[in-house]
């Protein structure tokens, strides 16, 4: 395996001119016949790649090449051989169908597709394959299908064939072809210089009417680009398609973005609250790719962050003003810390840029996508409203067209705002959640703050200097005012204090308002004081952190063999009691932290969580809160009924949250009787898979499960949910054979990756299951990962990840773990990508 270097960048020694490209296409036997104009830039040889190509003809300027030249991988031409401009043509010939990998040119139920990003174009034809060659391409794409696409904008189209001509260069990583049998629906949308654009949705026919929410979401992505960053479309058409087979969400190809169909498909009767929220976010995600991605890309790929983390950042924006600002943040921490916490606390820790991979594809992560979006956070906060505007108009005005680097990024916030950013920058560099550590004085009236931040080693990097830390906090006075707004403290040492003087009264602390940095926060704060936050905070994040943290505190005394949660159970009362005015804050307060999270704050805590007893005692406090609080739980069930058809808006959605927390809750109690009754009634798939997945951890779900499956036996996203929701929410001690049941039905299609993520990575994500003392997950998840490797190692690799927190359990369970892995690591031609995951994994 060969270990690829940040330090060995160098500039590639060609531009390309113009690529044309012309596509036969034929299930077992695509021909690809590329020309590709280079114009040599600095000294060198020329160097293309290629993978699993049949070459057929090689030429340059039409002077024959022997087409044996290829080796695997590479075909390279001494610089001796060429001349300072000249056209390279080839003719290849490769096999979608046996493409199961789905990577580079497939087929996905009888269409054309591709997916290129990262180094998928090798696989079609040789190319410099890397993201810092861009050029214009001409596309002509010959098929039967009676819908042939590519990217730009369409310049002849009849039966048979169709040419696209994309005028804005561009990697080969955004290039995309698709040709099937597909419709669309289609709107139109005026630009901010009144340019009009064609927008379609093309989907399998019968799929039409689940397509316009994408539409709608795409015209509010459009328009919202214009409105809060400038930024207009640049080509005549805009083209989105569903696909069925793919390895994750979507796909931004230039002027014609690739969905995997559960972010595009949507109706009521098919589709949850979080579907719609999830379909507007990729939608726009893709959508703002268009400038922060396409028009100015990576240099490489170890710079992939600073795209991804600058899409994840505005996909953020775009849903806080869409829908409710304070939801969205405290969902974006949810997934932060589940995801990338855990990641940075593991062996498979990175920096948002990292300085060296062996997959590529191994590194799309949450750190660097949401870590990279949460370090834009940071740098707007230090900077402002304006700094951010000016720095981001500033990387439009002197970047568009080029590809770039994170040091080009952070030199457009100096030069627009003056500030050295040196320091700054250890947070693109350095891996790891800093941990900060709050000691309070108060005294006469004064309170000084002491703050200590430390990060433990990371893979590779032992040391961890400090960074900058933007801590935004308020002071709460003791009947509940505020007596300190939002004030953003910088911190630079590894210890520093501030001081608050003139207070009347010891102020309680709201810290890390709207959790404006990546941060762990230790500090000792008594359970009233908690109380009092949550009941009186202006800072929402604040708010439900502070009320979060009194049910973790419980839960892990529990968890700990003492009583714990009684604090957290009293505030809900109050919580319960405005509810009303506030649907979705009162259903994340009311959703107990889970049971991952809380064997991490075990573990960062220093102890060993026993998954069992987790699982065991945060029933139990659910439980003990649902007879504390079943009047008003079941009061406010009954309100917040969604009357008239259903709109998938914030509004509706907050109601359902709560509606739905409140039956979680109650289930406890009813043993799933109010579910089972909603499971008949609802007419919307959020509550019918709410009440579906209470009647499963209930245990009584047989005929709920067999009627789901006769009504949708049909629609392959909505039975995706009905296999994840009986791994995920199946009790522990039943889950593991439930999924081994599940996985022997004749529907259980797991070459298709949506379908195995549902079943496997369900079962991964029940914490109790997955982690069960005989080893039975273990074992179960890394059986199915070395049947899915030869076949499609990206899905295999990612999912590697389920294990990267073995080390934090008993030495019962870590054998077991390690006992699974290895027969992983020892199977015979596991892919480059599984490899690299189970040796950082074991390492
Ligand atoms: N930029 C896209 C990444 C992506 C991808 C990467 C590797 C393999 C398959 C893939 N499909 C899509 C998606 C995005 O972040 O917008
Ligand atoms: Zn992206």
């Amino acid at each position: 395996t060969v270990t690829q270097y940040l330090a060995d960048w160098r500039p590639y020694p060609f531009q390309i001119a113009e690529t044309r490209l012309e596509f036969d296409l034929a299930p077992r036997a695509t021909r690809v016949r590329s020309q590709i104009d280079f114009r040599r830039k600095h000294a060198g040889d020329l160097v293309l790649d290629g993978a699993g190509l049949k070459t057929l003809a090689l030429a340059i300027d039409g002077r024959p090449l022997d087409p044996q030249r290829a080796e695997a991988g590479r075909l390279v031409i001494p610089a001796a051989e060429l001349p300072d401009a000249f056209t390279f043509s080839a003719e290849v010939e490769i096999d979608p169908e046996a493409n199961t990998a789905l990577e580079g040119l497939y087929l996905s139920g009888g269409m054309f597709c591709t997916q290129c990003e990262a180094e998928g174009f090798r696989h079609i034809t040789w190319y410099p394959d890397r993201p810092d060659v861009m050029a214009p391409f001409r596309v002509t794409v010959r098929s039967d299908k009676p819908v042939l696409l590519s990217n730009g904008n369409p310049v002849s189209s009849a039966p048979g064939q169709a040419v696209w001509h994309d005028p804005w260069p561009k990697p080969a990583y955004l290039f995309a072809l698709v040709a099937g049998d597909l419709v669309a629906i289609s709107d139109s949308f005026t630009t901010m210089a009144g340019r009009a654009v064609a927008l379609n949705v093309w989907v399998r026919p019968g799929d039409q009417d689940r397509a316009g929410y994408a539409m709608e979401s795409l015209i509010r992505s459009m328009k919202w680009d214009e409105e809060a960053y400038g930024r207009e479309y640049d080509l005549d058409v805009f083209n989105i398609v569903a696909v069925d087979d793919f390895n994750m969400g979507a796909m931004e190809n230039k002027g014609l973005n690739i969905f995997n169909s559960k972010l595009v498909l949507a109706s009521a009767e098919t589709a949850t609250d979080g579907d719609y929220e999830r379909i507007e976010g990729v939608i726009g995600h893709e959508y703002f790719h268009n400038w922060t991605g396409n028009r100015i890309t990576c240099r490489d790929w170890f710079q992939l962050c600073l795209k991804e983390g600058l899409t994840v950042f505005r996909d953020q924006q775009f849903t806080s003003d869409m829908r409710s600002a304070a939801v969205k943040r405290i969902h974006d921490v949810q997934t932060l810390r589940a995801r990338q916490f855990r990641e940075d606390a593991g062996p498979l820790a990175h920096p948002p840029r990292p300085d060296n991979y062996q997959e590529i594809n191994n590194f799309y992560t949450a750190t660097v996508y949401e870590k990279g979006a949460e370090v834009i956070g940071m740098l707007k906060r230090l900077v402002g409203d304006d700094g951010y505007r000016r720095a981001l108009d500033l990387y439009f005005d002197r970047h568009d067209g080029q590809a770039c680097t994170i040091e080009d990024w952070i030199k457009v916030f100096e030069d627009a705002t003056g500030r050295d950013l040196t320091q700054f920058k250890r947070w693109y560099t350095d891996a790891g959640t800093p941990r900060l550590t709050l000691a309070e004085n108060w005294r006469d009236g004064r309170l000084t703050l002491t703050f200590r931040q430390e990060t433990a080693p990371t893979p590779g990097q032992p040391e961890k200097p400090p960074r900058v830390i933007p801590i935004a906090l308020g002071l709460i006075g003791p009947n509940g005012d505020e007596v300190l707004p939002t004030t953003v403290l910088e911190m630079t040492e590894a210890e520093q204090s501030f001081r608050f003087d003139g207070l009347g009264a010891r102020p309680v602390v709201s810290l890390l308002r709207g959790f404006s940095a990546p941060v762990t926060v230790a500090r000792e704060i008594a359970a009233d004081e908690q109380a009092l936050l949550l009941a009186h905070d202006t800072d929402a994040y604040a708010r439900w952190q502070a009320g979060h943290d009194l049910a973790l505190d419980g839960l892990i005394a529990r968890a700990t063999g003492a009583e714990g949660g009684a604090a957290f159970s009293r505030a809900i009362g109050g919580l319960l009691d405005d509810a009303e005015t506030g649907p979705a804050f009162a259903a994340l307060c009311l959703a107990l932290p889970g049971e991952e999270e809380i064997a991490t704050t075990i573990a960062a805590r220093g102890g060993i969580p026993d998954p069992d007893a987790i699982h065991a005692r945060r029933e139990a406090l659910a439980r003990d809160i649902a007879r504390a609080h079943e009047p008003a739980l079941a009061r406010l069930y009954e309100v917040m009924q969604t009357p008239g058809p259903y709109r998938p808006d914030a509004e509706g959605a907050a109601r359902r949250s709560l509606r739905l927390a409140c039956l979680g809750l109650l289930s406890r109690l009813d043993d799933g009787t109010r579910a089972e009754a909603l499971f008949g009634a609802a007419s919307n798939m959020t509550e019918r898979q709410g009440a579906l997945e209470c009647l499963i951890a209930a245990g009584r779900d047989e005929a709920a499960l067999a009627g789901f499956a006769r009504e949708f036996s049909g629609n392959r996203l909505v039975m995706d949910k009905w296999f994840m929701v009986q791994a995920l929410r199946a009790a522990p001690e039943r889950a593991v054979a439930r999924a081994r049941e599940l996985a022997g039905r004749p529907d259980f299609d797991w070459m298709n990756p949506n379908r195995f993520r549902a079943l496997i990575g369900g079962l991964t994500a029940n914490h109790a299951a997955f982690h069960a003392a005989d080893g039975s997950g273990y074992a179960f998840t890394v059986d199915w990962l070395m049947r899915l490797d030869p076949v499609n190692p990206q899905t295999t690799a990612r999912m590697c990840s389920a294990f990267e927190t073995w080390t934090r359990y008993d030495a019962g369970r870590q054998a077991r773990a390690r006992a699974a892995l290895g027969r992983l690591a020892a199977m015979k031609g596991l892919s480059r990508n599984s490899a690299e995951m189970v040796t950082r994994i074991l390492a």
